[in-house]
């Protein structure tokens, strides 16, 4: 027994070591519309690897199959969770923000509650601060333990936001379903805002729809300023994108 409860402590010893080195989290800033300012960071995982910087869409499906989100996602949420309480703060000043993206895995982690809630406690930051971002596609999939904790972290404070909004379908529902503070527009939507009658439409009837119903937007995948001024007519109140910067170590933001 003693051999078997050493072996899995070095295991999770070592697991950690190996997250730690190996992965990292990323940050791209977040602008408040229409005055452009830098208000929060969206924190991405990255997996670095000899052949180069992995985005969780070339490694999610991996890890979540060998159950090594976990670990890894709770990792990314602590540091996250951390640069809020620091650097954030000091380059956004105390309503400035960081968002989390958590798959529906993820969600349906008993102990994810209780663990950001240490984490906000720990680090004293307003919980309104933490955002949520759950994907549209994840929601068919919402089974009632990913749907609770939705609710629980609401609950606690934290800011709710649907991801890649209008690359699914089930953008309603979950608007109906679930408690939502903000719309992440995708970035399929944006791109032709200018040039699309049919895209302004769509855009225009989920501003109306978000006006409605009190929740805020951002508009994803912002890689030029021609769209800035019709996101302003919809009354969108963040943009994201390459325009304004890619996700990068924090030092790049931080400039240390
Ligand atoms: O699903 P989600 O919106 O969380 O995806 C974020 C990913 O989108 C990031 O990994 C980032 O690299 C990518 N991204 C962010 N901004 C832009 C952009 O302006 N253009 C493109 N093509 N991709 C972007
Ligand atoms: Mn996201």
């Amino acid at each position: 027994m003693v051999r078997q409860i050493s072996a899995e402590v070095d295991l999770t010893a070592w697991l950690t070591r190996s997250v730690e080195r190996d992965f990292s989290v990323f940050y791209q800033p977040i602008v408040a519309m229409p005055d452009r300012r830098v208000v929060g960071y969206e924190s991405l995982l990255r997996w670095h690897t000899e052949s180069g910087v992995l985005a969780p869409d070339a490694f999610l499906a991996v890890a979540e199959g060998i159950s090594l989100l976990a670990p890894i996602g709770r990792h990314a949420i602590g540091e996250a969770i951390r640069d809020l309480a620091a650097d954030i703060s000091r380059m956004t000043g105390d309503e400035g923000f960081v968002s989390l993206n958590l798959s529906c895995q993820q969600l349906s982690d008993d102990g994810l509650v209780a663990y950001i809630d240490g984490l906000i406690r720990d680090y004293r930051v307003d919980p309104a601060r933490v955002w949520i971002e759950v994907r549209e596609d994840q929601v068919i999939r919402l089974e009632t333990s990913a749907a609770r904790t939705v609710n629980a972290l609401h609950d606690l404070g934290c800011t709710i936001c649907v991801d890649d909004l209008g690359a699914g379908f089930s953008a309603l529902r979950y608007v109906r379903d679930l408690p939502v503070d903000v719309l992440k527009v995708d970035r399929t939507l944006i791109d032709q805002l200018v040039h699309s009658h049919s895209d302004r439409a769509v855009v225009r009837a989920i501003s109306e729809m978000a006006a409605a119903t009190g929740l805020r937007m951002v508009a994803e995948g912002i890689e030029s300023d021609d769209v800035l001024e019709v996101l302003t007519e919809f009354g969108f109140d963040y943009a994201q994108g390459f325009f304004f910067g890619r996700p990068e170590p924090l030092s790049t933001w931080t400039g240390r």
